[in-house]
């Protein structure tokens, strides 16, 4: 008996060692994006989960998968999923959003931001915080805000120098509120997954599509199937890194703060890769052949001019006091 009782203690040492064990390696948690595996939102993804990795010990690994692959595909359903604790990590950008939080298409109203000085003044500043008390609500914990960018248009038909070159040309677009704008624009828009759209583009399915030219057009090689792109900058779009409030509220006190710092620097890196690519994405893209237009201010206002009805709508949809909160930002850059 006496041997028996130490073998049991013995047991349960190891039993209890192992477990510990377990616990402190087995932890991989998932992140989805819906980008491809080339862009600066999964270089920023994969710098996060480097900087967990660092400041865990090993402890705690990300996993990054690409192309809403964990959401089947669908871009938009990344973030409920992430609210219900399906998925535990997700870098998103805020138009992806706006089917669980409409609010969040308060950052890409149309022609809402002149310049980056603007943008980071609502993204670090009150607007940001704003947005991440909404997205709490639903499960999501926003730890950083990154960058997708101005999101210029490209096709295959003509240049885009004026709202009447837009008009009838079919148009991929992302989500609701850019059906909007692109019926301002007297175009036919298509909502389509981002996964599904170049091979749209190649097989003539649709004409064009928009996107950043830092953080997506040049690293999904979207130049390969366009002939022209006009720099409109007609809307802004802000990415995210955020965790499920499930997962979040699992650690403890010190691996938030790990968290915390690892999302703020990996963010930090993935704004500034994104903007260093749109700074010297025009040149690359002409020597790719491209025909890149690069419109006026008064060329602009008329961009400007005719979306103002897709904005007012918007504004209305988000609300009047968010649109405030986001100009009163705005006007102390
Ligand atoms: O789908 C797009 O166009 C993309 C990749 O920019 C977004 O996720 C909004």
């Amino acid at each position: 008996t006496f041997g028996g009782i130490v073998g049991k203690t013995a047991l349960a040492g190891l039993l209890a060692s192992a477990m510990m064990v377990s616990a402190a390696t087995a932890e991989t948690l998932r992140l989805s994006q819906n980008t491809g595996d080339t862009t600066t939102w999964q270089k920023g993804a994969e710098k996060f989960g480097e900087l967990i990795a660092d400041a865990t010990g090993g402890d705690i690994k990300v996993r990054v998968f690409p192309n809403a692959q964990l959401a089947g595909g669908d871009q938009m359903k990344q973030a409920e999923m992430v609210g219900r604790g399906a998925i535990d990590l997700v870098v998103s950008s805020a138009i992806n959003v706006t089917p669980l939080v409409p609010e969040m298409a308060a950052f890409s109203l149309p022609y809402l931001y002149a310049n980056y000085a603007q943008i980071d003044a609502t993204t670090q500043g009150e607007p940001g915080k704003i947005l991440a008390g909404i997205l709490k609500e639903k499960g999501i914990i926003v730890l950083a805000w990154g960058e997708n960018g101005f999101r210029e248009v490209t096709n295959n038909v003509r240049p885009i120098k004026s709202p009447a070159d837009m008009k009838g040309l079919r148009m991929r677009v992302a989500g609701p509120m850019y059906i909007d704008v692109m019926n301002a624009l007297g175009a036919n828009p298509q909502q389509m997954q981002w996964s599904e759209t170049l091979t749209a583009l190649q097989q003539g399915v649709v004409d064009g599509q928009e996107n950043p030219i830092g953080a997506v057009i040049i690293p999904q090689q979207v130049y390969e199937m366009q002939k022209y792109l006009t720099t409109w900058h007609y809307s802004y779009d802000p990415i995210f890194l955020g965790i499920s409030q499930a997962k979040w509220d699992s650690f403890d006190e010190a691996t938030k703060a790990k968290f915390q710092a690892a999302a703020d620097q990996a963010m930090a890196y993935q704004r500034e890769i994104s903007r260093e690519a749109t700074a010297s994405g025009v040149a690359f893209l002409r020597e790719k052949g491209i025909d890149v237009y690069e419109p006026s201010a008064e060329e602009l206002a008329a961009f400007k001019a005719a979306t103002q009805p897709a904005f007012d709508k918007w504004a209305q949809k988000v609300g009047p006091d968010l649109v405030s909160a986001f100009e009163a930002a705005i006007a102390t850059a």
